[in-house]
């Protein structure tokens, strides 16, 4: 028996059995992912174990010869992947290194621009209930109503009207590429910083297959933990000459010592994100997530955007006549495990809105391909067409299961079904 069990058999409970919820359903939230047996190793280190306030050679405790080495490996995998200057690797996660773009670069009551949430932006992108929308003046762009695509006419005539000294350009809910460049133009025009948070497409950016923003911008923040296939963590990278405002805005400005388990673990998925095997694994990502749009639009499923161009797709449900939330909780019964989400110019509430996001960068780190794609879709229309019913869910729920033992997830290593 593992030490966890005896000491505390029931968080070692919940974990066998979150375990096993893992390998045995579909996960299709857009945000998560399998980390390989190395990450969660280097997770599960002993480096928990350690403060290390500052940074590699200017730390306030002793003791750091292997945590100055570590974060500087991690930094240096960032800096080469993503061809950037410089990376701070200190973030606790995307929110943190987003309030940190915040703190080096403005001042409370500054005017920020970003994408709104409902649209598909992110809440520390200035949205009214995150701190970045109370401590800061937020305006927020949209995308177009037709056809769900960001309108860069309209950010560049909101830009010029709001002058905001921080444009933000990424989002949560965004299915199509996004254009760093114009973002960039727009920022120029204006003077103001601009910012791009890649968190959903981070991966697929260091693959090469969505175009970077990192020539573009002053700032691009991340979570590692989605496409990118990382711990919980999140990185900065930024252009030399904001490097020590940012690094001062992360340490002492937000957080004191950084999770060195987590900077080995990202250093760990940068390795791993530098081999040639994960630019298959992102075009793969992004030629199943077209597969199973196709799919889903021939079941007759209406799609913002009318597809997409990344490992994320937005349904709209509305013509189903099913929330959001019913459809979300049905699927979850099936073994198919996705999230509500709000579409642009949603008539419904956040906590039950008209969409349905799904995302495929976890069912392809499964190795799963085009016709398990289209046989996904295939649930997806016969679950939401008749969401109570339960004895069709816990048929799927069965079909998952078998699904799951040809695809092994990474990292989940009980073998037994
Ligand atoms: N929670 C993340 C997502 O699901 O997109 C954003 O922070």
């Amino acid at each position: 028996m593992s030490s966890l069990s005896v000491i505390d058999p029931a968080i070692s409970t919940l974990i066998d059995q979150e375990t096993l919820r893992q390998r045995d359903t579909i996960r299709l939230i857009a945000s998560e992912n399998y980390v390989s047996q190395a990450v969660l190793e280097a997770t599960g280190s002993v480096l928990t174990n350690k403060y290390s306030e500052g940074y590699a050679g200017r730390r306030y405790y002793e003791g750091q010869e292997n945590i100055d080495a570590i974060e500087r490996i991690a930094q240096n995998r960032a800096t080469a992947l993503f061809k950037a200057d410089h990376a701070n690797v200190q973030s606790y996660s995307g929110s943190p290194a987003n309030l940190a773009v915040f703190l080096a670069f403005l001042k409370p009551g500054d005017t920020v621009m970003g994408l709104s949430l409902p649209a598909g932006g992110h809440l520390t992108h200035g949205w009214h209930v995150s701190i970045t929308g109370k401590f800061f003046r937020s305006v927020s762009y949209g995308v177009r109503k037709e056809d769900g695509y960001i309108d860069y006419d309209e950010v560049r005539s909101l830009a010029k009207k709001e002058k905001p000294k921080l444009l933000i350009a990424g989002g949560t809910a965004i299915s199509r590429i996004i254009d760093f460049s114009i973002f960039a133009d727009i920022a120029n025009e204006i003077g103001a910083i601009f910012h791009a948070d890649i968190a959903h497409i981070a991966g697929l950016v260091a693959a090469g297959v969505h175009p970077s923003p990192v020539p573009y911008a002053d700032v691009v923040t991340s979570t590692t933990h989605k496409t990118l296939r990382g711990p919980r963590g999140g990185i900065i990278l930024c252009k030399e000459e904001h490097k020590s405002a940012l690094d001062r805005a992360v340490f002492p400005g937000l957080q004191g010592g950084p999770h060195n388990h987590t900077t080995a673990a990202i250093a760990v998925a940068l390795h791993e994100a530098s081999q040639p095997q994960f630019v298959t694994y992102a075009q793969n990502i992004v030629k199943n997530s077209q597969a199973l749009a196709q799919h889903l639009i021939e079941q007759g499923f209406s799609l913002i955007s009318g597809g997409t161009d990344n490992h994320l797709i937005l349904c709209d449900l509305t013509p189903q006549q099913v929330s959001g939330k019913i459809a979300a909780q049905a699927l979850n019964n099936a073994g198919i495990v996705a999230n509500c989400n709000s579409i642009p110019f949603d008539p419904r509430k956040p906590f039950d809105p008209s969409g349905l996001r799904i995302g495929t960068a976890a069912v392809t780190s499964r190795n799963m391909k085009e016709p398990q794609m289209i046989q996904i879709a295939t649930w997806i229309h016969q679950i939401i067409s008749d969401p109570t019913n339960e004895s069709l869910q816990n048929n799927i729920r069965n079909q998952v299961k078998e699904l799951c033992v040809s695809f092994p997830a990474p990292g989940i290593l009980i073998a037994d079904h």
